[in-house]
């Protein structure tokens, strides 16, 4: 089973074991000729020293070339780089197979890190026509210490017709990775940049065939990253989404447009703390802390065909959601009590908004204790049942942690928990890891890699479910966030606190507001191994729980995620900001989580951090109706957002775009069918479905639902028009039903203040229902009219 893979393949190997092809005794890199130092453009100057003040002396000392000029000088360019002759590792042999190819390389010289890995083999294993596995391993190490999330090495398999050749040869470093049909080098490490290779660092460097490379998750940034000396860290991290920070997810995946309407992605299947490094070349650089190097590449040709090899090796097969996830969902953080929540409540209903889902954050919780219930909540229960009557659905936020500190015998999470040692323990592995998060003292963390941990996550959510029947479940800080740096007495001081390199993560050291690293999960897995993969397994172990409780499809959203997540839920992206900027960077967010498998996915509407305003609010109604999950949600001190309580003019747009939402979700949830089916993703970019127009690459204001419907949101204050690009063909005005026909062009398109813009394409049919208040009133006819209703149903 999946499951079982993650926790046996993240088995780090123990100390002894880890000598294994490592040696010491390796001599000095030779101080680089000059003459391989010149005519090196900057954007292909790879950094050699990247952390901490460099001289000439330790500069040259790594074998690296040291340039500092002082006139003109980009200050992003390193000052110390890798001569065209870093030749670090040299094949000592190489094989060609019937599936692939088997090198063999030993170290030349050492690395600035320790424990260099002096014998190394590399894998090229052809999966199937499109996909191709490589992997880099010290010689002798036979256990699987990070193939996650490929579990095994895949089975070679003969006479592959492949798109690809790979090109190694006996007096270089590196390889190639080339597309067949057009000569073109998409993976290129040929003797380039810094490959190391050791026990808790390793780099390898790629030319890229263009800049325009997306996804590289998750971190706040458009869809389309900058290539102009980005670093994106990826280590999983609850802080409000910035740019340059360390986010909620983790997704080291790209797809890159290589011209011609040709694409491919790649996808580092290393789970440890990563930096990418993209520089103008174009080039990436990943550095990693742990397990081995392999990737797997996909030849698309197209974008589409890139998202399905991906999610294929991933596993993802993203379910359908319940119906009931597409209609609207109302929450906030702040509720005062149950009478506080019917109020909204009601006047949501009242003015007529379609509305599917009530939703409860921590304020329901005594002591905000996860599976307790505050007195101000009394009542909840009977609640959820006439929400239940009126076809509605309930979602409650669950931390994943638990209070350490209740009453012994009063608090069964936490005495279920000891008896069965399901806690993440602390580094001597004989008492639970203490940390805090939301509980008045202390908060232990259940280990969701424990072999009994569905036993007890069941229990506990099932105790909770017969007080009140939830529908669904929402799992937040499973980062996994914590209030403090490590345990109350902080952590150990070891290589896994204190790496010999520290990837760009904020606090700048890896317990910064999470666990510690040396603390230890189930069978010896340390936290640092599987950092990551925390939120993921949470989210496996609650969609599987919440399936067995209702019996039906599970409907689970978490903030954290990693590759598979959208196997068993869906995500919101966290503390965004009530800014138009934030709005803005929302829709590069739905198009990161297509390619990252992630279909069911949303910002929170109007903005989670600071007050929003009713001219942000209406704006992003509109848009927030067409995200797949589609939740108003907001923060305890800002004023409230629920749509009526703006006044009307959030009000009637809201209802006016979720009506058209709600119209059009037979065709969105025959996306999701299609998803689930042969993984097309549901919302996608523009140049998804235009390869070939090169204009579309990089828009990422306007966005598809599969290929028929094109929305172009207002994400500019003030505007009442969106200049809209629409590819060469046939298009429909949604409202007007007017016939557009495009060369490829932008067009004024009116948006005032109560309507979003949005365009059919020619050629579509689109089914449509006359929308009810809420999904379960779907015995309205499906009717296939075109959209002259868009503008009576407001
Ligand atoms: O420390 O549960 O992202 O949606 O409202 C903050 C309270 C904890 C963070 C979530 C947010 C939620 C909030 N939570």
């Amino acid at each position: 089973m999946y499951f079982e893979h993650n926790l046996s393949n993240t088995d780090r190997i123990e100390s002894g074991e880890e000598e294994i092809g490592v040696e010491q005794s390796l001599p000095y890199p030779p101080v680089p000729d000059p003459s391989t130092c010149v005519n090196i453009e900057d954007g292909l100057k790879f950094d050699c020293f990247p952390r901490g003040q460099v001289t000439e002396k330790d500069c040259n000392q790594r074998g690296c070339c040291y340039t500092n000029i002082t006139i003109n000088r980009d200050p992003k360019v390193p000052i110390c780089y890798y001569p065209k002759t870093y030749n670090s590792y040299k094949y000592t042999n190489i094989t060609i197979k019937d599936w692939g190819i088997v090198a063999t390389m030993a170290a030349q010289f050492r690395s600035p890190y320790p424990k260099d890995s002096v014998n190394l083999v590399l894998h090229i294993i052809y999966i199937d026509e499109n996909t191709v596995y490589i992997k880099m391993n010290t010689t002798g190490n036979t256990k699987n210490q990070n193939m996650w999330p490929l579990a095994d090495d895949p089975v070679p398999k003969i006479g592959v017709k492949s798109a690809f050749d790979v090109k190694i040869d006996m007096n270089s470093t590196g390889f190639q990775v080339m597309r067949k049909s057009n000569g073109k080098i998409i993976f290129d490490t040929k003797n380039l940049g810094g490959f190391i290779h050791t026990d808790q660092f390793f780099q390898i460097s790629s030319k890229l065939p263009s800049k325009f490379i997306y996804g590289l998750g998750e971190q706040r940034s458009s869809f389309l990253r900058d290539v102009n000396w980005n670093t994106i860290s990826l280590f999983t991290h609850d802080s409000i989404p910035l740019d340059n920070v360390n986010g909620y997810g983790f997704h080291p995946v790209y797809l890159c447009m290589e011209g011609g309407g040709l694409s491919h992605g790649v996808v580092s299947l290393n789970s440890y703390p990563t930096d990418i490094i993209l520089q103008p070349g174009p080039a990436i650089t990943f550095r990693t802390i742990g397990g081995i190097l392999a990737f797997v590449i996909f030849m698309g040709p197209t974008p589409i065909d890139v998202v399905k090899q991906y999610t294929s090796v991933v596993n993802q097969r993203a379910p359908i959601p319940p119906y009931w996830a597409l209609g609207f969902h109302l929450c906030r953080f702040g509720y005062k009590s149950l009478a506080d929540v019917e109020k909204i409540w009601n006047q949501t209903v009242e003015a007529g908004i379609p509305l599917d889902t009530q939703w409860a954050d921590l304020d329901y919780m005594k002591n905000r204790n996860d599976f307790t219930l505050d007195d101000k909540f009394k009542g909840l229960d009977k609640f959820v049942d006439k929400l239940h009557k009126k076809g509605m659905h309930f979602v409650p936020l669950v931390d994943p942690g638990i209070s350490g500190s209740e009453t012994p015998g009063t608090y069964p999470p936490y005495d279920d928990g000891m008896n069965l040692k399901i806690f993440v323990m602390d580094s001597s592995g004989k008492k639970p890891f203490i940390g805090k998060v939301w509980n008045s003292k202390t908060t232990l963390f259940p280990d969701f890699t424990h072999p009994r941990i569905i036993e007890y996550w069941f229990n506990q959510l099932k105790r909770f479910h017969d007080m009140v029947p939830f529908d669904g479940a929402w799992i937040d800080m499973n980062e996994p966030s914590n209030f403090l740096n490590g345990s109350l007495t902080g952590c150990p001081n070891n290589n896994w606190e204190h790496p010999p390199y520290v990837p760009t993560v904020d606090g700048g050291f890896l317990s910064y507001r999470t666990l510690c690293m040396s603390s230890l999960h189930w069978n010896g897995v340390k936290h640092y191994d599987i950092h990551n993969l925390y939120g993921t397994m949470e989210m496996i172990v609650t969609s599987f729980t919440m399936g067995m409780l209702r019996n039906s499809r599970p409907f689970v959203i978490s903030r954290s995620s990693a590759p598979s997540l959208g196997n068993y839920g869906g995500h919101w992206t966290g503390d965004v900001r009530s800014t138009w900027d934030d709005m803005k960077h929302s829709v590069a967010d739905l198009f990161s989580f297509s390619l990252f498998g992630v279909p069911l996915v949303g910002a929170d509407i109007c903005g989670f951090n600071g007050n929003t305003s009713v001219d942000l609010c209406q704006r992003w109604s509109q848009l927030g109706a067409f995200y797949p999950f589609s939740r108003n949600h907001n923060s305890d001190d800002t004023i409230a957002q629920d749509p009526v309580s703006l006044g009307d003019a959030v009000a009637s747009a809201a209802k006016k775009a979720l009506k058209i939402r709600y119209m059009l979700l037979p065709y969105l949830y025959t996306l999701f069918a299609d998803n689930a089916n042969d993984r097309t993703p549901v919302v996608q970019p523009l140049f998804f479905q235009f390869p070939e127009d090169a204009e579309t690459y990089s828009i990422m204001t306007q966005f598809m639902w599969g290929r028929s419907l094109l929305f172009a949101p207002v994400l500019e204050e003030g505007m009442t028009y969106v200049k809209v690009y629409l590819p060469k063909g046939v298009w429909y005005n949604g409202y007007t039903k007017e016939r557009i026909l495009s060369k490829g062009q932008y067009f004024a398109t009116p948006a005032p203040l109560d309507t979003i813009p949005i365009f059919t394409r020619g050629g579509s049919i689109i089914p449509e229902q006359i929308p009810g208040q809420t999904t379960t009133e779907r015995y309205n006819p499906i009717m296939s009219s075109g959209f002259e209703t868009f503008v009576q149903l407001g």
